[in-house]
């Protein structure tokens, strides 16, 4: 391959990684507080959570650096809730945002709104040591309790 071919291929690989992978408007990721989207072809340990008023059941867990976690949750409770993974500065940020849009749809892979009586699974890689946590952005949840910690060892 000569110089100015391998320069092309460079500059759309680069243009490709910069198109937005969704249409969405409101808070559109590059990468993500908590680790990264998990692989479905590698092994996972399963962490069930339960939501419900206005709490998370379990609401602490503990996980190795690198670990990937199959989360199968379940709403429990009456209303709508959600379980946002993320570091707490994000979902306080986040949770403004909701303030201001109480509706605002969340399509992205580290979150999930589960209607009551629906169960939905993530996948998630924690690819950074630390404490991370799980949210329900609903207004007013978080602040009534549904927060749930995650340490990365
Ligand atoms: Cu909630």
């Amino acid at each position: 391959m000569n110089k100015i071919t391998t320069t092309a291929v460079t500059l759309i690989a680069v243009a490709a990684l910069a198109w937005p992978a969704s249409g969405h408007e409101k808070h559109g990721h590059e990468s993500y507080s908590a680790g990264e989207p998990g692989n479905p072809k590698k092994p996972s340990r399963t962490i069930e959570v339960e939501m419900s008023e206005m709490e998370y059941n379990p609401s602490r867990i503990e996980v190795k650096r690198g670990e990937q976690i199959r989360f199968v949750i379940r709403n429990v409770g009456k209303e709508d809730h959600e379980f946002l993974l993320a570091t707490t500065k994000e979902n306080l940020k986040h949770a403004e945002d909701m303030k201001k849009n109480p509706h605002m749809e969340h399509d992205d892979p580290n979150g999930v709104r589960l209607k009551p009586k629906m169960s939905t699974e993530i996948l998630w890689k924690f690819t950074k040591r630390g404490t991370f946590e799980y949210s329900c952005l609903v207004p007013d949840h978080r602040d009534y309790g549904m927060i749930g910690k995650v340490t990365v060892k």
